[in-house]
């Protein structure tokens, strides 16, 4: 193979700083998973799950001090903090590089290095990324190993190119006495960084070894760095899962969905319909990236090879399909160990085991006012397992998408579902998604936390730019062929405090009212804040919710959307003169269309 001097001088001079005891570039063969899996079964980092009830999968518990993305140790490296913008942790690329640096030194001794070529997005997609970890964590190879596509073929489609996103990757917990026994999660918990250089494509990340703040495919190149190569390249790097809708009769349309964490997408993204004859696959439940195909229409491909789900609450009543992926090959975080060898989490069945061992080697009983698994645990499983997976999951090119839902949780003022006039129209809708901080009774505003698009803590620039270029983005396309944005709202909730919408796959009438309006085919009505269903345009044969309840989730709260107007405002302050006229005026616009409603 041809060697890249570029690479092979980045992974040098990393091990130089560092200092592994030895550098082990990946392959990606299962054998490499496998005895790097039974590596961490050894230290004691893995324990085997009961093979008949979980064949290959493994239980790992992390450090209490590390079991989650750190927002607050995340920083977006620009050489200037305008750059990175207000919502952004900015800080100065030559400070944290001495910093960090220092930090790096020796790092790795004792350990491996592990180089890990890998591809986000199936191998030579035209939308598709490389980027290179390297780490000393055998725990994230064996998650990217599920997460991305790695090894050698990597390395072929790269040839001698350099572009690639360089990351750097270090638990920050050197054996330096060769006696010295190691801890089953080694991390450094008081000196946790995951910084981004946007302007060199780089990632340098220490001390954490979970998740987003250690697999740095998924949120630290598939969306901080990569939303960067899209503004500059023109395409769109997005917080989305991606869904595939059939109708009854055999059309076939995609449709990306928008969401906060922990808003249920991976849910969205593999729901079963309650309304007959629909059926819905799945492309992804985290990241799209999409391009414009030579037809004029956005092609998505799901940059990711795996799930990396909340596992507490998903169950076989709210997540069939995530139940039966993760049925093998499977690496779960923080669940509870039960007595016949294997997982439980809260809500995972309807009634708990009579007893666990908790995420944190505890024995747990039901009766405990304390959980069993961590509330973040997580499982890492291959998306290819999922019984709904869509054939074309995988096709180089992606899908053509035509529609974006978005949304938030929202207990008051937003309805079910409305949808955008235009393109710009959507882009608002999208840019002042919301959820409250507290949970507000119906009708009344808590105190909201904006999330544009879902992309708070994952835009790698300046998020006035940001919503610059859906703009630009926008005027670049065939409006024609541009998706529907809709906005849903599955959260509402009553005087009583009780969810008024069911959700799960009763949110299959919504999906199929979106299809149809994409086609022309259901009748919407005219309003303030953009077209919507009346109850009887809904298809609600079977529903279990009564008429008064189905109109409020359906009626404009004009004076709700009012009195949110100053939050919005300030909300749109911050971005000062880089919030783009075209969304001024959508604001503009939807005061005096309330005023006039009232
Ligand atoms: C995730 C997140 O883990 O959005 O996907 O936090
Ligand atoms: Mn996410």
């Amino acid at each position: 193979m041809a060697r890249n001097a570029k690479l092979e001088s980045w992974v040098d001079e990393v091990a130089k700083m560092c200092k592994p005891d030895a550098v082990q570039w990946c392959d990606g063969t299962q054998e490499e998973y496998d005895t790097l899996a039974q590596l961490m079964y050894e230290t004691g980092t893995f324990i085997r799950l009961n093979e008949k009830l979980r064949p290959n999968s493994f239980l790992c518990r992390s450090d209490p001090a590390d079991v989650a993305r750190v927002e607050d140790r995340t920083y977006i490296s620009w050489a200037t903090k305008e750059q990175a913008g207000p919502t952004n942790n900015w800080i100065d690329p030559n400070e944290i590089r001495t910093t960090m640096t220092g930090l790096y030194e020796g790092s790795m001794q004792g350990r491996t290095m592990y180089v890990i070529p890998y591809s986000m997005g199936p191998i030579g997609s035209p939308i598709g990324r490389i980027g290179f970890i390297l780490t000393d964590s055998p725990y994230v190879v064996c998650n990217m190993h599920i997460m991305s596509r790695v090894g050698t073929k990597v390395l072929e489609v790269l040839g001698d190119s350099d572009d690639f996103v360089r990351g750097v990757h270090s638990l920050g917990a050197p054996l330096t006495d060769p006696k010295q026994p190691d801890v089953p999660w080694p991390c450094n918990a008081e000196n946790k960084y995951i910084v981004h250089f946007p302007e060199t494509r780089e990632i340098w990340s220490f001390g954490s070894g979970y998740g987003g703040n250690a697999l740095l495919g998924k949120k630290c190149h598939a969306l901080r760095i990569a939303s960067v190569q899209a503004r500059d390249e023109g395409w769109m790097a997005e917080h989305m899962l991606i869904l595939k809708i059939t109708s009854p009769e055999g059309e076939v349309k995609y449709m990306t969905g928008a969401f906060p964490s922990a808003c249920g997408k991976t849910n969205l993204a593999m729901l079963t319909p309650t309304i007959p004859g629909w059926k819905v696959e799945c492309i992804g439940d985290d990241i799209a990236w999409m391009k414009f195909g030579e037809d004029g229409r956005l092609y998505a491909i799901n940059p990711e090879h795996g799930f990396f789900g909340v596992a507490p609450g998903t169950s076989e009543d709210s997540n069939h399909h995530a139940m039966g992926t993760l049925r093998k090959n499977s690496i779960f975080t923080n669940c509870a160990l039960t007595k016949d060898g294997d997982v439980w989490w809260e809500e995972m069945t309807d009634e708990a085991p009579a007893e666990t061992v908790d995420w944190l080697r505890r024995h747990w009983e039901p009766s405990m006012d304390r959980p069993a698994a961590n509330p973040n645990a997580r499982f890492t499983t291959p998306a290819g397992q999922c019984p709904v997976i869509a054939d074309e999951w995988e096709d180089p090119k992606g899908v053509p998408i035509s529609a974006f839902l978005i949304g938030g949780r929202r207990a008051g003022v937003v309805p079910l579902v409305h949808q955008a006039r235009s393109w710009n129209h959507g882009t608002f809708m999208a840019s002042i998604m919301s959820s409250e901080k507290t949970a507000a009774a119906a009708g009344k505003v808590g105190e909201l936390r904006f999330d544009p698009m879902a992309m708070l803590p994952f835009c790698g620039y300046h998020m006035g730019d940001y919503l610059s270029h859906w703009v630009e983005i926008g005027e670049r396309a065939d409006a024609a062929k541009l998706p529907e944005i809709f906005y849903v709202n599955w959260f509402r909730k009553s005087d009583a405090g009780k969810f008024m919408w069911p959700g799960f796959g009763e949110n299959s009438r919504v999906l199929k009212w979106a299809f149809e309006r994409c086609d022309g085919k259901a009748d919407a009505v005219d309003t303030a804040i953009g077209q919507m269903p009346s109850p009887e345009m809904l298809d609600t044969d079977g529903l279990d919710v009564d008429a008064a309840t189905l109109k409020e989730l359906l009626t404009v709260d004009a004076a709700g959307w009012l009195e949110s107007l100053p939050a919005i405002e300030a909300h749109y302050a911050q971005f000062g003169d880089k919030l783009p006229k075209a969304l001024a005026d959508e604001l503009a616009g939807l005061r005096q269309r309330l005023e006039a409603a009232k």
